[in-house]
């Protein structure tokens, strides 16, 4: 296991300018692909722009970003996907955050989408950003038409149903209503939360031209770094104020809902986050490759406060 001189060691690796300049390369390849403001129709474009710079980690493209970049493909072929899949996140934040979902006032440090401006636009801008993040990757002049099918179908299964996204949120709000065993909570997690982040990483891989074991690989580390991922969450839900996260905390006990720290208690969620990480680390292992900041990536994720 880690001891925490090299987990700090890891994180001091300057993973602040590491993340930074990756968003700054991000932001600025989703505003050549997002429809501009002035083009009609205005307001949906307006609740789309809105959603996406608020702010936000962009923690899925990065995660692509490096894997791919680990595998040997150029950040410019990757910049595309990553952009994808940050559309379909912030797609299903802006439906989360709907009324008659999570019903939230508060998305990335500012008004929710909805609140802003109004139900109807904000459907329409989650819509509107789930087909182009199909589009955009359909579209991309840079890659191979045999990589960009597998790219789309693997998103699409991910953000999809019932093997990803749509069907942990499903299973998640058919929950709140009773009592969720440790396992099923784990299941709805998979789905919710770390179906898409598997997909980042392999489709990385997949663009960088990774063979079927190193896909297979790095398919389990995400997947062991989606589910870090999710009760790192579960704990600033509790810890965290409403400035640092950029949402409203104390959400899921006050609807008392299964969390990590729920189900286990907080000292118990925390050790499970170490030996989760540490699992992550371990399959990272098997790949014949430098793989450090895939390491570092999942430190962050372990010590991340918003
Ligand atoms: C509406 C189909 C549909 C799905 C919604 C995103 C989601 C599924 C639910 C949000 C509830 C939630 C707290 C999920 C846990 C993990 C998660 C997705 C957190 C938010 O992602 P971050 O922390 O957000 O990467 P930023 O703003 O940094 O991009």
């Amino acid at each position: 296991m880690s001891t925490s001189s090299e987990l700090s060691s890891r994180i001091a690796f300057d993973l602040e300018a590491f993340f930074s300049e990756r968003k700054t390369l991000i932001d600025g390849a989703l505003d050549d692909l997002l429809p501009a403001e002035s083009v009609e129709p205005i307001s949906v474009h307006q609740a789309i722009r809105w959603s996406v710079f608020a702010g936000g980690k962009r923690f899925r493209p990065i995660l692509l970003l490096t894997t791919g970049e680990v595998f040997g493909a150029s950040p410019k072929e990757l910049l595309t996907t990553a952009c994808a899949f940050e559309m379909i996140h912030t797609y299903s934040l802006v439906h989360d955050d709907l009324p008659s979902m999570d019903d939230d006032e508060l998305r990335r440090g500012l008004p929710t989408c909805h609140i802003r401006f109004d139900e109807a636009t904000a459907i329409l801008a989650g819509d509107a950003l789930q087909t182009l993040a199909f589009q955009s990757i359909a579209e991309d002049s840079l890659l191979t038409s045999e990589k960009r099918v597998l790219l789309i179908s693997e998103l699409g299964r991910a953000a999809g149903t019932p093997g990803g996204m749509v069907a942990g949120q499903a299973r998640d709000l058919e929950a709140e209503s009773r009592s969720v065993s440790t396992d099923e909570l784990e299941q709805i997690h998979r789905l919710k939360t770390a179906a898409l982040i598997v997909a980042a990483a392999r489709c990385g891989a997949i663009i960088a031209g990774a063979t079927q074991q190193e896909l297979e690989a790095v398919g389990k580390y995400a997947a062991h770094l989606g589910l870090l991922f999710q009760i790192t969450d579960d704990l600033l839900d509790i810890t965290a104020t409403a400035e640092s996260l950029g949402k409203t905390p104390g959400k899921d006990a006050r609807a008392q809902k299964a969390t990590y720290p729920s189900l286990y208690g907080i000292e118990t969620a925390h050790q499970r986050a170490k030996l989760v990480h540490q699992e992550a680390c371990t399959v990272l292992e098997r790949i014949d490759r430098p793989t450090e900041r895939l390491h570092t990536i999942a430190d962050f994720i372990l010590n991340r406060q918003a």
